[in-house]
């Protein structure tokens, strides 16, 4: 009998050791975690002024904290689209929000599946079409719902599920890995939240902790736009100007109305249409919870100063937006508790990033779009267990760019040569001798579009940042990092300069070079996006606005 009990226990630990060797040796699991528009600034592992984030934050205890990772194009689509593909938004086409994807790229989910990975993906894609390469996938029609979300499913068609959208999205994918997961198969999973985009509704469990917390200034809340080139004071992203009072700062309709404020630019409708999708029980909550806020703000808003405002609605932004975190940084930690639970963590390659970053106030803004850090700049978390060592930073200038040559570098796959980016493996693997990186290439595009951003590209060095606005002005702009960190000053004609800009300059036409992008849109694109933006098909503009930018532009291209 103890014989045989010996034998049994022998045989289970051969298994064991066994099954941790091939999965040791093999190649490793990926879970990629994106969300949107998680500024770095709210994550504690970079920056403890705002939230604590200690399931995200477990992540870089793991393994390898980015400082200075990157997007090459700081809106969501077109950043999803260079992840999957290794490539710049002028190689892959998929240049603003606006036009769907063109899934004739290749993308490295279809390598992988193809090499044997088995592919899943969860969440938010916003390409306007399907994912290619994934096994399984349930995504969220476009921007998404915070609350009882729509889903388009690969295997059951469009879904409707009740509940709050950060939890469901983790529910789907917990139950595709104790479900589906093939055990002998390595996986990649996409893990891709919709928060903490706007709106900012927080899950039900933290509004009354989250719309009771006060939280400090940046010290650009007041940035007053002079001393740059002009497209920073021509944005419409300012958090006193631009952000909805109620479809954003959830004043209640009502109470506009009894105040005799006016909804601010075309988000009227949104707070209806959101509130309009919860459960009776949820709005209970939701009217609750945001009640004293409004009736406190009845009595204060006919004395507030315009500066009040501002500070009243900064905070009220903070509040929503950190709250939405609250309920991604709880979800997070479910699914590395699953992982570590299940024995995963050891041949797995986790990544924590976002899909661009945001401004949290800095320069007195919302939203993202510029080469400025907070929007230019993405939190980048990677964890590779017995890989990478635990609790190091890395200062090197990454990319999303650079997603899809690292995971098919892992996974042993041939990276095609028409990829752009670069492996970040060796990083990882301690080996920086062979990072030679010293500048990135950034170029955004949509313009004339929501928050009027002009279209801009840029070189940027761990020292300075070499701007080119060139769509309706041709300006450029010249930021030194260091000296200048809040990026407040242009000195770009500064003669002290000089040396410098003559470099920058030669170096970012090498980089264009490079990267083969020339700038010059095609006039049949142009007169596309034009046309569609002066049918109001462009998301946030007008007529109006059109007009006067193909007037701005019918100037620079006569002085050309
Ligand atoms: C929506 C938001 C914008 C945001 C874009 C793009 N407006 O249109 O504020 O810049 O998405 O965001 S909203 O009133 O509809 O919330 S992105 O992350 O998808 O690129
Ligand atoms: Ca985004």
């Amino acid at each position: 009998m103890l014989k045989k009990i010996w034998m049994s226990l022998l045989l289970l630990v051969q298994a064991i050791t066994g099954l941790c060797q091939t999965q040791k040796a093999g190649r490793p699991n990926i879970v990629f975690i994106m969300s949107d528009d998680h500024a770095y600034q709210a994550i504690s592992a970079y920056d403890r002024h705002l939230i604590e984030t200690p399931n995200i934050d477990r992540i870089a205890k793991m393994g390898m904290l980015f400082m200075q990772a990157s997007v090459t194009n700081s809106i969501c689509a077109p950043s999803r689209a260079t992840i999957l593909t290794g490539k710049h938004s002028h190689k892959n086409g998929k240049i603003d929000n606006h036009f769907p994807f063109d899934t004739t790229n290749v993308t490295f989910p279809q390598l992988l599946q193809k090499a044997g990975y088995q592919t899943a993906m969860f969440g938010k894609l916003h390409f306007g079409n399907n994912p290619k390469g994934f096994d399984q996938f349930k995504i969220l029609p476009d921007q998404g719902q915070y609350y009882n979300p729509d889903f388009i499913t690969k295997n059951e068609g469009n879904i409707k599920v009740e509940g709050y959208v950060t939890d469901i999205i983790t529910d789907m994918t917990l139950d595709w890995l104790e479900k589906e997961r093939k055990k002998d198969q390595p996986f990649l999973l996409m893990y891709l939240h919709k928060a903490p985009h706007r709106s900012w509704l927080m899950a039900e469990r933290h509004l009354d902790e989250y719309t009771n917390k006060v939280f400090g200034e940046p010290t650009t809340l007041f940035d007053d736009y002079k001393g740059r080139a002009t497209p920073a004071s021509e944005a419409e992203m300012n958090i006193m100007h631009h952000m909805a009072w109620s479809g954003d700062n959830k004043v209640f309709p009502e109470v506009m109305d009894e105040l005799g404020i006016a909804e601010i630019g075309f988000d009227k409708q949104r707070y209806r249409y959101e509130t309009g999708r919860f459960t009776a029980s949820q709005a209970e909550h939701f009217r609750k919870a945001y009640s004293k806020i409004n009736e406190d703000f009845k009595k204060a808003y006919p004395a507030m100063s315009e500066k009040d405002k501002m500070k009243w609605k900064y905070q009220r932004y903070m509040q929503d937006y950190l709250g939405t975190i609250k309920a991604v940084d709880e979800n997070v930690g479910r699914v590395l508790d699953y992982l570590e639970a299940n024995n995963l963590m050891q041949n797995t390659i986790i990544v924590y990033t976002s899909d661009q970053g945001f401004y949290l106030g800095e320069h007195g803004w919302f939203d993202k779009r510029f080469v400025y850090d907070q929007s230019f700049k993405t939190p980048l978390l990677i964890a590779w267990p017995g890989v990478t060592k635990a609790g190091v930073k890395s200062d090197e200038l990454v990319q999303n760019l650079d997603f899809a040559e690292t995971f098919l570098d892992a996974a042993g796959v041939k990276i095609p040569e028409d990829m752009q980016g670069e492996s970040l493996v060796p990083l990882l693997k301690g080996d920086r001798k062979k990072w030679t990186r010293e500048e990135v290439y950034y170029h955004y595009y949509e313009y004339p579009a929501e928050h009027m951003v002009n279209r801009h590209y840029a070189i940027v060095t761990k020292d300075y940042k070499l701007i080119h606005y060139y769509f309706v002005e041709d300006q450029w702009e010249l930021i030194d990092r260091k000296k200048d960190p809040d990026e407040l000053k242009n000195v770009y004609n500064d003669p002290a300069y000089e040396k410098i800009k003559k470099d920058l300059h030669q170096r970012l036409d090498r980089l264009r070079k490079k990267y083969q992008d020339n700038t010059s849109l095609s006039q049949e694109y142009i007169d596309k996006f034009m046309d569609d933006a002066s049918r109001g098909k462009v998301f946030g503009v007008s007529k109006e606005k059109v007009k006067a930018i193909q007037e701005r532009r019918a100037k620079i291209e006569g002085q050309k």
